[in-house]
């Protein structure tokens, strides 16, 4: 094990107390990188320190390929709404940060470990540990270091969905990847159970998934090299983000911004082709004051809560700060289709 390594193992073992039992909590809507990053982490507490977790999400696992994972490796997920944080000892936040507005933590209850690739917060600086690497481009990549590390073997079902955390946060390691996702991804290769993975990788889709892309299809504006466009009301946040990555593959296209309203909010994804965009700080900048919004040079969601305004005057906003920063507030609007 390396010396950085040992040190962090030790660190973790000073906190934990496998009499006790511990909550890990990955973000809102949680991706597949979430997801798999979670699993492995509890595993390795488990498999090193003889600690029992359990993973809890807010929101809801919307995407198919998602809901796919969690059905086809038998990942047990607990809904936020199920946990009482009296049961719990210790708090381990996956994927994401206090404070970020992207996590179900109640403000009163602070995390003991948090383990991500987001930029470093300043709240996260006070929690008992925490390894955040904003150069890595998945948490998967990083879970899996830490049980190579410990030389813990890695069984099919978590192999495939550490490997199809790293794939999908890097879009085949072509996104924000680093060495530690490139290896890695090597590595859990083998092990993968390639039927199973092509099943969560070709779910079947609802109806309701034809009419809400024709929706955001039609209603897709592009102002030279930026296209914009909403999906409405829909009961999955995660179709945003899906249709923005979809809109990216457009020619001539370099920036994207897909919003819509999840229950009381406006969630907006954020996305680029330009290497050194910035679209973490762009989504901040868009929703500057009215919400919340992180990610990272390639990739960024935000969520602005509705708070009586209407849907219409948020996305209005959202549009035109979207449209100044990128400069295509003054070229001609062109429909998409
Ligand atoms: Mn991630």
């Amino acid at each position: 094990m390396s010396d950085t390594q040992n040190k962090k193992t030790a660190a973790l073992e000073k906190i934990l107390d496998p009499s006790k039992r511990m909550l890990i909590l990955t973000h809102d809507n949680p991706d597949p990188d979430a997801i798999a990053a979670s699993l492995g982490f509890q595993y390795f507490v488990k498999s090193r320190y003889q600690q029992e977790a359990r993973i809890a999400f807010g929101g809801i696992v919307g995407r198919a390929e998602n809901q796919a994972m969690i059905q086809h490796l038998k990942i047990p997920l607990m809904p936020i709404e199920q946990v009482n944080f009296q049961d719990f000892f210790l708090v381990a936040l996956i994927d994401t940060q206090p404070r970020t507005g992207n996590n179900s933590l109640p403000s009163s209850v602070m995390p003991d470990i948090v383990l991500d690739h987001h930029p470093l917060r300043d709240e996260t600086k006070k929690v008992p540990f925490y390894d955040v690497r904003e150069r890595v481009g998945s948490c998967s990549a990083i879970v899996t270091s830490y049980l190579r590390e410990a030389e813990i073997p890695i069984q099919p079902r978590l192999a495939t969905a550490l490997y199809y955390g790293i794939k999908s946060d890097t879009q085949d390691l072509g996104r924000g990847s680093s060495n530690l996702d490139v290896q890695n991804y090597m590595y859990l290769f083998p092990m993968v159970q390639r039927e199973l993975l092509n099943r969560i990788l070709h779910p079947k889709v609802s109806p309701e998934y034809f009419k809400l892309l024709n929706r955001a299809f039609k209603r897709a504006r592009i102002h030279g090299s930026a296209l914009i466009t909403g999906v409405g009301r829909t009961p999955n946040p995660d179709i945003v983000a899906e249709i923005a990555d979809m809109l990216l593959r457009h020619k001539g296209v370099e920036w994207v911004m897909v919003t819509g309203t999840y229950q009381k909010s406006i969630i907006l994804s954020l996305r680029t082709s330009d290497l050194s965009g910035e679209a973490g700080a762009l989504a901040q900048s868009v929703v500057r004051n009215i919400g919340k919004a992180g990610g990272h040079g390639m990739s960024a969601g935000g969520k602005v809560d509705l708070n009586g305004q209407t849907i219409r005057s948020v996305e209005d906003l959202l549009q035109d700060r979207f449209l100044k920063k990128v400069g295509g507030i003054n070229q001609p609007a062109e429909a998409l289709v």
